[in-house]
């Protein structure tokens, strides 16, 4: 079989975000769903810039267990993935230690939970007003109550002007 990158999505590539769509085109390669899934350590996700977006921030230890799914992607879907988030400019595709809850049906794993280190997409450069954010544990594009819904942008390079406002 073709060797798989094995990938933990957090942010608007989960089920029912608004990337969602990119992790099943074809056209960019492949992804299996592999379960849900969260952090086993601490991280702060916040949700910044002025389009809202998700970032999860290189502090381990701060912040919430983190849910998002794992992905099995070939080598074409990992390529466009680095080069949709912008890996190295913006975020910076780093490996982590997720716990998977759930399989590919998404039953519950039950005392059979395993962890995996996954790639995920980490924000190392930040300004430090952001680390000060609320910290979430489940990311919606929705917002919370309807505060920091997110917006789509052509240009993800203009998140570069990180000013959570
Ligand atoms: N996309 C990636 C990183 C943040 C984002 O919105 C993800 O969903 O994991």
């Amino acid at each position: 079989m073709m060797s798989m990158i094995r990938v933990f999505v957090y942010g608007t590539l989960k089920t029912g975000e608004p990337n969602y769509h990119y992790m099943v085109d074809a056209a960019n390669g492949v992804a299996r769903f592999v379960g849900k899934a969260r952090t086993v350590d601490r991280w702060p996700l916040v949700v910044a810039s002025k389009y809202n977006i998700p970032f999860l921030l290189d502090l381990r230890g701060q912040g919430e267990r983190v849910e998002g799914e794992i992905y099995d992607v070939d080598q074409k879907m990992a390529d466009f993935l680095d080069d949709f988030e912008s890996h190295p400019k913006l975020y910076q595709n780093t490996k982590i230690v997720i716990e998977q809850l759930t399989n590919e049906e998404d039953h519950d794993l039950g005392d059979g939970k395993v962890t995996h280190q996954c790639s995920a997409y980490l924000l190392k450069n930040f300004k430090p007003h952001m680390a000060e954010l609320p910290c979430l544990s489940n990311y919606s594009s929705h917002g919370v109550a309807g505060v920091n819904a997110y917006m789509e942008s052509d240009d993800l390079t203009d998140a570069k002007d990180l000013d959570p406002g």
